[in-house]
């Protein structure tokens, strides 16, 4: 086996992590969905860990020299219930589209109906989106919010009445508002249906007592591992105990093979610097950063979709509200070094290649210790670079003001 190290080895792939390192160091990462692991984390992701097979569930994996295996994904599985007070977790899901195929798969047959949220009014690829194998093979149905900006509960009842599905989803990737869960469930219950919530985005938020938890109500939630949770790219599935055999199968053999245990003892860290008091205060703070979002978008005089956010995130407008598109806006700021998504917002008469909209949020910069402060001023760099999207001479002189600024909040220093 090569006995070097990466740097000695390796130069080409070395140098792209370097460069990569210093992109996330010198810029200004504001999609809603990215984040920042601790050392702790990398140090498990990078371990031997990835070296070994471990097909099955503890105590009954169908290779051996599982022993130690079995610690780390038990002490996975029990931080995970004490973080969201789960009755019964599968950890092993590789990541978020795997995990709630695994969930479909577990709990419904070909054909079923589920109604989920309208991709465009913040739902997700995954939750049967056309172009995804899953619409072929379920009958997806979509809600929207109504005119402003909520789930609109009686028009999700009258179809639930009408459609009659074997499962309610919910849980979004750019819908900026809390979810009424026992509201949902009280209409599932009405008409038969599975509960399902996938909270990956706001999965953080929720174990640092920042946002409701639909766990102890909903019969399955969902969520993956490295947004607002701080983890390793992974996926979790949280369940009642009447579910938890048809959830263990779906997800092995079902659908996966050896699980990623390197990724396993991530999750675990994680897991435990969320039990920790200070990720209280994070996900605190990634929700009052987002308010100084929301109130400087507002004095600039945008249109936020939702009326606002109660999460890390917020949906924005700015075709209507400056004229300039989101695929231009996102171009803009990626040459100011401030990183966000292009995004599709509610019924969206453009393009999903180029949407009305720009969705970004607060997780990893408050991570790198960003606070109320920083949130002004970057507020402003975003509405100036959208405001003069074709001025590189502008735009390059916002991008040295976020690397100064940058340099006041280290990521790794370890590593650089
Ligand atoms: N790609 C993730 C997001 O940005 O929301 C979800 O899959």
């Amino acid at each position: 086996m090569n006995t070097q190290k990466l740097m000695g080895y390796d130069p080409q792939i070395q140098e792209a992590i370097t460069k990569e390192l210093q992109r996330q160091e010198q810029g200004l990462e504001m999609i809603p969905s990215e984040n920042f692991v601790s050392l702790a984390v990398l140090e498990a992701l990078g371990s031997v860990l990835t070296n070994k097979y471990s097909e099955g569930y503890i105590g009954k994996r169908y290779y051996g020299g599982c022993e130690y295996i079995d610690v780390i994904e038990g002490l996975a599985i029990e931080r995970a219930k004490q973080l969201f007070g789960a009755e019964h977790v599968n950890v092993q899901p590789l990541s978020g589209a795997p995990m709630n195929i695994a969930v479909y798969f577990g709990l419904l047959e070909p054909g079923d109906t589920i109604l989920g949220m309208d991709l465009s009014h913040g739902g997700h690829l995954t939750h049967g989106h056309p172009v995804t194998y899953m619409a072929k093979i379920f009958n997806f149905i979509r809600y929207k919010t109504n005119a402003k900006g909520k789930i609109d509960l009686d028009n999700l009842r009258d179809m639930a009445i009408e459609h009659k599905p074997k499962m309610i989803l919910v849980g979004y990737s750019a819908y900026s508002r809390e979810i009424e869960y026992e509201k949902i469930k009280a209409i599932a219950d009405e008409v038969g249906a599975i509960t399902m919530a996938d909270v990956a985005h706001i999965g953080g938020l929720i174990a640092g007592k920042q946002m409701d938890n639909p766990v102890p109500i909903f019969d399955v939630v969902t969520t993956t591992t490295h947004k607002t949770l701080r983890g390793p790219r992974g996926g979790m599935i949280m369940c009642k105990e009447k579910f938890a055999k048809q959830i263990d199968k779906a997800v092995f053999p079902g659908l996966q093979g050896g699980p990623h245990e390197n990724n396993i003892a991530a999750k675990a860290v994680a897991f435990k610097e969320a039990l920790e008091p200070a990720f209280e205060e994070y996900a605190k703070q990634i929700k009052t950063n987002a308010k100084i979002l929301e109130r400087k978008f507002n004095e600039f005089g945008y249109t936020l979709c939702f009326g606002g956010t109660d999460n890390h995130l917020l949906l924005v407008d700015v075709f209507s509200s400056k004229g300039v598109t989101g695929k231009q806006a996102q171009n803009a700021l990626d040459i100011a070094g401030i990183t966000l998504n292009k995004n599709m917002i509610p019924d969206d008469p453009r393009s999903p290649m180029d949407p009305s909209g720009i969705r970004f949020g607060t997780p990893a910069l408050t991570t790198r210790g960003m606070k109320e402060i920083e949130m002004e001023i970057i507020a402003d760099w975003i509405n100036e670079a959208i405001e003069n999207w074709q001025d590189n001479t502008k735009l390059a002189s916002i991008k040295s003001n976020v690397i100064e600024l940058t340099k006041k909040f280290p990521l790794y220093p370890e590593l650089s």
